[in-house]
């Protein structure tokens, strides 16, 4: 696969930065471990070994204070002296009666992936009976670490849990907490002196201000005045607050906890009951409806912050946000304040809206693309069943490194790296998105394959249908009955549950209204419009109904013969789905790999076909995969605007990868096994060219360098769930 060398690089990158028990975010800025990049680091690990992803979180958990609380820094004590602030400053061994023993670590605590981490190690472990041990550790300390929030950091009892230092929360400088930090008059208050470090390494313009380091040191002051006791620190702290970002990874680890307590058949009612009460929580309290975002809570000021940054679209990862609140926070999402849809020119998602006053494109929290932030949504649209924004996001978090490098952050606008280069979450990441989507491949399970091997065909609309003269726009009445069923299934199962949706009374009257198709009179499709509107309409509705009575799981390649054996009777004829690709809607062309065209000479059909090939076809035929295009409805008046609006998403989508920077372009294998119906390369250049929306990009492809490579992205063949 064309990833190949880049998931070598970022394994690269994994292990300058592995100092042999844990993994540093970078040694060039930050030569400790760190909290919550171990999640994220143990996830990429997760992929290719094992061991390591749990020495990685071994090591953490280790140094896990007694109340639960695990610390934001374990310290390295082979570097000490290059960062700041360090063991020395925080004093916590001194000062609190609850800093654990051999372990060097700062006072406060950070957004606790960490259970969300260790499911992925199960899940993508080979020898899953080897992780069992580790998770039998485990289990009871991510419990005493959710404890310890619920028990010291919710005193609402709302479900919710604060922080009390903007480096809890992971977004150190995010414009959130101005309105707070701007109330400690630092210049009037005692502050020890201190000299900061991080600005020997990064430009200050990307870093926080001095200023900013003055408020967080005198916070860090305050809660060693009060030797880390949670119950004085509250009484006296000006930072209080209710961080959707932070209580969103809360939720989606309190869901993992349920299913790891599930697999080590314990007793989970503890974690249902978390995460019901911060999905609650969050709902309740944390949702901006005006704004169409979640906001912070300030608990010292009982009021929303009104800043909208990405923290505010984190309950979808964490599955916290009602159906409502996600329609409506797409709808900002998916604007041209956060990098809308095709916008072009922009990267998503930028961690603060373009549209405000002191935006900054390259200032660490306060506008840059993180890929921790993008990879987080990215889960998160997927479980939401916003199929074609998730994967504006993973194309992303392939294309940022890829270009520029595995930089801790990146411009939201022209994607140059910043930060620190070579940091460990953006190549974890990278490899877990570009795992996920091989996995997925591979998936295949050969007994099943064999289903269909015996039969010659399987007639999918079988039976008398009472109505004998169905409507000219059977196709789109067909596919709006697969449409409410969709509908059926997102509202019970969340996703698309196709062995379960079987059962439901939509598909029954699918079955119902297919069993009309026989009675279908082809020849009213007089115009082109016509035919392509019914048959890609009725492609797709007959992909996803193959899917449902095959009772497929995983892929359409479990059956073997999917789209050459399934069949609708139409009209006295009968159509398998190769029938309407290559015969109908590309004009009667050979397949790929094929030696003669789909319909034979004598073949009846042919007089049905639509005469002139269209290649935008490609890009409205939902096969059922993901990396098919998803199902949208067609129709005669609007067919090629329709098609046209097809194209241009799957051209800016993960598909296509422009690297201008390497000379190179990384196709789906659509463009190869269909070259000749785009008229060849050139052609496929053309095309491209015409409905891309990032000007650069077109530049770069009208230069018509001879030296530009070309690559094929693999197929992604696992079902389309989403
Ligand atoms: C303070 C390590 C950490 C990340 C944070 C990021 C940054 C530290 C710093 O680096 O914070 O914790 O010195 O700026 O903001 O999210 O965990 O990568």
């Amino acid at each position: 696969m064309p990833f190949h060398k880049y998931v070598k690089r970022a394994k690269k990158v994994l292990d300058k930065n592995w100092t042999g028990e844990f993994t540093m975010p970078s040694v060039h800025l930050y030569p400790h471990q760190w909290n919550w990049d171990s999640g994220f680091i143990a996830i990429g690990y997760s992929h290719y070994d094992t061991k390591r992803a749990i020495k990685e979180l071994t090591h953490l958990f280790n140094a896990q204070w007694e109340n639960g609380m695990i610390p934001q820094i374990v310290f390295n004590k082979e570097k000490l002296g290059t960062y700041f602030p360090e063991p020395d400053f925080w004093q916590v061994e001194k000062l609190s009666p609850y800093a654990p023993e051999g372990y060097l670590t700062s006072g406060i605590t950070m957004p606790p992936i960490h259970a969300v981490a260790v499911l992925k190690i199960y899940k993508n472990a080979k020898e899953k009976d080897e992780v069992i041990p580790f998770l039998k550790w485990i289990y009871p300390k991510l419990l005493k670490q959710h404890r310890y929030l619920y028990r010291e950091r919710s005193p609402e009892n709302n479900g919710l849990v604060y922080i009390r230092h903007p480096w809890e929360s992971g977004m150190d400088n995010s414009p959130t907490w101005d309105s707070i930090l701007d109330k400690i008059d630092v210049e009037n208050l005692k502050i020890p002196k201190f000299k900061r470090k991080d600005i020997n390494v990064i430009s200050q313009d990307m870093r926080p201000k001095d200023i900013d380091y003055k408020r967080y040191i005198y916070l860090v002051e305050l809660f060693k005045k009060h030797r880390y006791l949670e119950d004085e620190i509250r009484k006296d702290c000006p930072f209080l607050v209710y961080d959707p970002l932070f209580n969103s990874i809360l939720s989606a680890s309190n869901k993992a906890l349920v299913e790891i307590g599930t697999i080590l058949e314990e007793d989970i009612i503890e974690p249902e009951i978390w995460y019901l009460k911060t999905k609650t929580g969050i709902i309740e309290n944390l949702f901006n409806e005006e704004a169409k975002i979640f906001d912070a809570y300030d608990l010292k000021e009982k009021k929303l912050i009104k800043v909208n940054t990405a923290a505010g679209f984190m309950p979808l990862f964490g599955e916290a946000a009602t159906k409502y609140q996600a329609e409506k926070i797409y709808e900002f999402l998916n604007s041209t304040s956060f990098c809308a849809l095709h916008q072009g020119n922009c990267f998503t998602i930028p961690n603060y809206n373009i549209k405000s006053k002191d935006f900054d494109r390259k200032n660490y929290w306060r506008g840059p693309v993180w890929i921790n932030i993008n990879w987080m949504l990215y889960e998160g649209l997927k479980k939401y069943g916003y199929r074609e924004k998730s994967i504006q996001l993973a194309k992303n978090i392939f294309e940022l490194p890829v270009r520029f490098g595995f930089y801790e952050y990146f411009d939201s606008f022209d994607g140059r790296g910043y930060g620190t280069k070579d940091f460990s979450w953006t190549a974890a990441l990278f490899i877990d998105v570009a795992k996920q989507l091989e996995k997925s491949r591979k998936k295949t399970n050969i007994f099943k394959m064999f289903k269909t091997f015996l039969s010659k065909e399987v007639i999918l609309n079988e039976g008398e249908s009472k109505n004998k003269v169905p409507s000219e726009n059977l196709s789109q009445e067909i596919l709006l009955t697969i449409k409410d069923l969709f509908t059926a299934s997102y509202a019970e199962y969340g996703s698309l549950d196709y062995p379960r949706i079987k059962q439901f009374e939509e598909y029954k009257n699918y079955k119902e209204l297919v069993k009309q198709l026989k009675y279908f009179d082809i020849s009213q499709l007089d115009t082109r419009e016509k035919k392509l509107s019914f048959w890609i309409n009725l492609f797709n509705a007959m992909v996803i109904d193959g899917i449902i009575a095959l009772e497929i799981q995983e892929s359409v390649k479990e059956v073997l013969g999917f789209f050459s054996k399934l069949k609708y009777e139409i009209g006295g004829y009968k159509f398998s789905l190769n029938d309407i690709y290559h015969g109908i809607l590309r004009s009667n062309k050979k397949p790929p790999y094929h030696p003669c065209k789909q319909f034979k000479l004598w073949d009846r059909r042919k007089k049905f076909i639509v005469e002139e090939l269209d290649p935008r076809i490609h890009f409205a035929l939902a096969c059922g995969t993901y990396s098919c295009a998803p199902i949208k409805f067609y129709t005669a008046d609007n067919i090629d605007l329709e098609l046209d609006l097809s194209a241009k998403s799957f051209i800016n989508s993960s598909e296509v990868i422009i690297i201008p920077e390497e000379n190179r372009i990384i196709l789906s294998y659509i463009f190869k096994w269909y070259e000749k119906d785009f008229g060849g390369l050139p052609g496929i250049l053309g095309f491209i060219d015409r409905y891309l929306v990032d000007d650069d990009k077109r530049r770069f492809l009208k230069r018509r360098n001879p030296e530009m490579k070309i690559e094929y992205m693999y197929y992604d063949w696992n079902l389309n769930k989403y």
